[in-house]
């Protein structure tokens, strides 16, 4: 399946609500005025696309009105189509920052309890092996019973060593056992687990501090992404999340996990549109392949496709 039947499916709960609501709202014959302003923008903020944002699209809507003399309400939709694609901004999909010329890359992964990270690495690790690359993971969540054993699953499906030490051991200490090993073994890409906890937890923070340096002692070059998965179900919780762990955990990435389970997409737009750092990833479902590369216009292209080309 390619991206985007894959990402549309996955945001068949979002595109629902959001365009079924939208669809309700913009009717043939309708004229644009502000009980349907008032309708558009309730319809906007239930997607959780954000208040900020909302006011800030329901402005320019009004903008556009007056300029293009529109009228009629259905003139308006692929108005608002064009106008959350700007938003989403124009640029491709960016990549993850890997290390230059077949040296090691090194992926910290950092978010609260069953947000999906154990989850990304599994996928994430699968996608890499496809490529032809040489993966190890680093069971650095030494905190929550049963996490070395959940990654350790999804090495064996993925096909990927584990490095591991038991549990309550200091996580610093096992991404320090991973960079080694991949060192030795000649890997390409490791890919390094954490505790999550709360994200209000200090001690936590320190954790990931002390992991950080570790790696950063060891390779003055890595981490090389520092990936943050939030949980699109949140909605607005993850927006919060990500600006906690943004300002003190040296965030590069954002990875969006569970976009299949929520009609709360529209977070992607808020989370893009309040936060300097990039969603690079979406996750879509709980098996291997279900992660992908995310790619603003084809998200917002999703989110108005109709049911007649489902099946196509
Ligand atoms: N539907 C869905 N479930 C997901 C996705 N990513 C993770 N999960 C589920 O979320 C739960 C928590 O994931 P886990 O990786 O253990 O989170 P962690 O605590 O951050 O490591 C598990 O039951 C996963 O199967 C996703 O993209 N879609
Ligand atoms: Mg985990």
């Amino acid at each position: 399946m390619g991206f985007f039947s894959k990402i549309k499916e996955g945001l068949s709960k979002t595109r629902d609500a959001f365009l079924g609501k939208v669809e309700s709202i913009i009717t043939f014959g309708r004229k644009i005025d502000e009980e349907f302003y008032e309708e558009l923008e309730e319809a906007l903020i239930m997607a959780d696309v954000g208040v900020n944002t909302v006011m800030e699209i329901m402005d320019e809507l009004r903008v556009e009105v007056k300029k293009r003399k529109l009228s009629q309400a259905e003139e308006l939709r692929p108005v608002l189509q064009e106008k959350l694609a700007d938003l989403m901004g124009s640029e491709e999909q960016e990549g993850l920052r890997m290390a230059p010329n077949d040296q090691l890359t090194v992926i910290l992964f950092v978010g609260v309890n069953g947000v999906g990270k154990t989850t990304t690495i599994g996928k994430l690790a699968h996608k890499f092996k496809s490529e032809g690359k040489k993966v190890i993971l680093a069971a650095g969540d030494t905190f929550r019973a049963g996490a070395i054993e959940q990654l350790e699953v999804w090495g064996q499906r993925a096909g990927v060593d584990v490095i591991k030490q038991s549990a309550g051991s200091d996580p610093a200490a096992v991404i320090y056992d991973g960079l080694a090993a991949a060192r030795a073994r000649k890997a390409d890409v490791l890919l390094c687990d954490t505790a999550g906890r709360l994200q209000n937890k200090s001690n936590l923070m320190d954790e990931l501090n002390k992991v950080y340096r570790v790696i950063k002692r060891e390779l003055p070059d890595a981490p090389h992404e520092v990936l943050l998965v939030l949980d699109a179900t949140t909605g607005q919780n993850a927006l919060q999340q990500a600006k906690l762990f943004g300002a003190t955990a040296g965030v590069t990435g954002i990875v969006l996990s569970k976009l299949d389970g929520t009609a709360k997409g529209g977070i992607v737009i808020a989370i893009r549109k309040e936060l300097e750092i990039p969603v690079k990833f979406v996750g879509l479902g709980e098996k291997i392949d279900d992660l992908q590369p995310f790619v603003p216009q084809e998200f917002v292209a999703a989110l108005f496709s109709g049911e007649q080309e489902e099946h196509e």
